[in-house]
């Protein structure tokens, strides 16, 4: 195995024996087979897009695929080789699909010859005998061909194919989210394909991968803005909300990931059962969304961020459901009580199917929280929750006004992801250390090493505006634009807002693309830059859009106020 996809990334450098997460080296070379397999899905399926023949079911596994690799999502051999099975019935189903359109030709498998294609058809993807990697794309062969990270030598040709791979990652997650509430995009579809071929693409170089990695940011941008909508058509505009962090004496059942639909399931199977729901990590926000807090049993969020769960998991003493990453492998004191769902997996934990529609039976679950103990309260209290655009631009007149009136000095955008290292106590003491005339936005599980902090309030504006998830990370862009707007400025970056972001795993590589696509400069990334960037692509980053690393909290005051 080699896999340096994450911030985790064992020495800085990459994981090779098994991963700092928890991955075996068995499964990240699995992962690494079946994303090479989805490239070839890839190839015959934007033949099937461009002429209308392809299929929801094909997107799906296209993105399921995708997200089952994102760090802390499926560690699971038999899921993942399952996967492979899949894609296999899949790419060929497509192809058979192909040939008999006449789109592809039956005995060489290939496309027509070009000028058949640009006639018939209108230009299209290169034809697979342009494309040698195809040949090796069976299930007889897969196992003998490197499907690596480092079969492509090229140091730099490797850090944007790696770079583009790992904000796919992130693009398919949300777009995941997406379609689980009936929003799809097939622009963001055709661009994913795109992009996985050009991964394989040995005519394209530095040149040729730049404004594909910053096109993937752009469709980030957009993949983002269609989630925005599911989840806010689904379930309403998110509203301050003082969310309770504390417990009650009911047996409850938590829930965390980025699944909202999972979590509405829940609450609609537990009325009347006598059983709580609590929301763990990134399922913090949504204790602010209106069609959730009617719920009577739905107490609010216990714990903290993803690595914190082998602790906290153990003391909230009912079941605990994973609707998405981040999971860690856990501990023998809870693998009984800790269910799977969705593209997450790990061998010997239960794992919850939804039906042809979408839905899923919690019961079994729901009697099991019944025969344990309540949760142990780990706190008391509350935080603030809620701020999604629309509830913080309710505010605009009175921030812009802030801002003129000198009371607000800056913004901070210290939005991203938390983990277990201790370093990450850098944002806690940035956080404190910033001066009361500035306000924090942010999204993502990065808030939880600030949220808890009493930072206080500028004239009733709080002083950590969370826009909830990673999910949510649009909200931040809006937000950013409409100030811009009201300031009257035609430059986002000529606000008075600098960014300060944290990062883990690969939807934080997305929501960085899509900053950078949008034209933001002078971010600060950490807590370490990503090993997967090489030198010549560090100094393109840092020359096109003066992306710095981190330092010291004295050094990154002075830099970023
Ligand atoms: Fe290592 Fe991160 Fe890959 Fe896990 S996801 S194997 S920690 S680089
Ligand atoms: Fe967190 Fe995994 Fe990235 Fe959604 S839950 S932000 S790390």
């Amino acid at each position: 195995m080699f896999c340096y996809q994450c911030e985790e990334t064992l020495n800085a450098t990459g994981c090779t024996k098994n991963g700092v997460c928890g991955k075996n080296g068995e499964v990240a070379d699995l992962q690494d087979d079946l994303i090479y397999l989805l490239k070839s899905i890839a190839f015959y399926n934007s033949k099937a897009r461009s002429n209308k023949l392809n299929d929801a079911k094909t997107d799906q596994f296209i993105l399921d695929g995708l997200f089952a690799t994102v760090t802390n999502t499926n560690f699971s051999k038999a899921d993942i080789e399952r996967l492979i099975g899949e894609g296999f019935e899949i790419k060929d189903g497509v192809k058979k699909k192909l040939i008999s359109a006449k789109v592809i030709d039956e005995k060489s498998g290939s496309s027509f010859p070009a000028w058949i294609k640009e006639k018939l058809l209108g230009a299209g993807p290169k034809a697979d005998e342009e494309l040698p990697f195809m040949a090796k794309v069976t299930p007889e062969s897969l196992a003998s061909v490197n499907t690596g990270i480092l079969a492509t030598e090229n140091e730099d040709v490797r850090s944007l194919r790696e770079l583009l791979t790992y904000g796919l990652k992130g693009m398919a997650a949300y777009a995941h989210h997406a379609n689980v509430l009936g929003y799809k995009d097939e622009n963001v579809m055709a661009f994913i394909e795109k992009a996985l071929l050009a991964t394989m693409d040995d005519s394209m170089g530095i040149n040729e991968l730049v404004p594909l990695v910053l096109e993937c940011g752009s469709k980030g941008v957009a993949t983002l803005a269609l989630l925005d909508k599911a989840n806010t058509t689904t379930y309403g505009n998110p509203e301050p909300t003082a969310v309770n962090i504390g417990v009650r004496g009911n047996p409850g059942i938590l829930i965390s990931g980025h699944d909202l639909r999972d979590l509405e399931q829940f609450l609609e199977q537990t009325q009347g059962t006598g059983v709580d729901i609590y929301t763990h990590g990134e399922m913090l926000p949504a204790n602010s969304y209106p069609a959730f807090k009617g719920y009577e049993n739905f107490v609010g969020n216990y714990g903290g961020s993803w690595w914190k769960q082998k602790e906290e998991f153990e003391k909230f003493n009912g079941p605990i459901f994973m609707t998405t990453n981040c999971i860690v492998p856990p501990k023998e004191s809870y693998i009984n009580r800790i269910y799977t769902t969705g593209v997450v997996g790990f061998d010997g934990v239960a794992h919850i199917r939804a039906d042809k529609d979408g839905n899923k039976d919690f019961s079994a679950i729901i009697e099991q929280a019944k025969k344990c103990d309540s949760p142990e309260q780990l706190e008391e209290g509350t935080i603030m929750g809620g701020f999604a655009h629309v509830s913080a631009l309710s505010v605009a007149d009175k921030i812009v006004e802030a801002v003129k009136g000198g009371q607000i000095k800056k913004f901070v955008v210290m939005a991203g992801c938390d983990g277990r290292h201790k370093e990450r106590i850098y944002y806690t003491d940035f956080a404190e250390a910033l001066p009361k005339d500035t306000v924090i936005l942010t999204a993502g599980c990065a808030k939880y090493r600030y949220n808890k902090l009493d930072l206080g309030d500028i004239g009733g504006i709080p002083r950590v505006i969370d826009a909830g998830q990673c999910n949510d990370s649009y909200s931040l862009v809006v937000i950013a634009q409409k100030l811009a707007e009201a300031f009257g400025l035609d430059d986002i970056n000529d606000l008075p807002i600098s960014y300060n972001i944290a990062w883990y795993e690969q939807k934080a590589v997305l929501v960085l693309l899509a900053l950078l696509s949008l034209g933001v400069r002078n971010i600060t990334l950490g807590p370490k830059l990503p090993a997967f960037v090489s030198p010549n692509v560090l100094n393109v980053l840092v020359e096109q859009f003066n992306i710095r690393p981190n330092a010291t909290v004295e050094e990154d005051l002075k830099v970023l106020l």
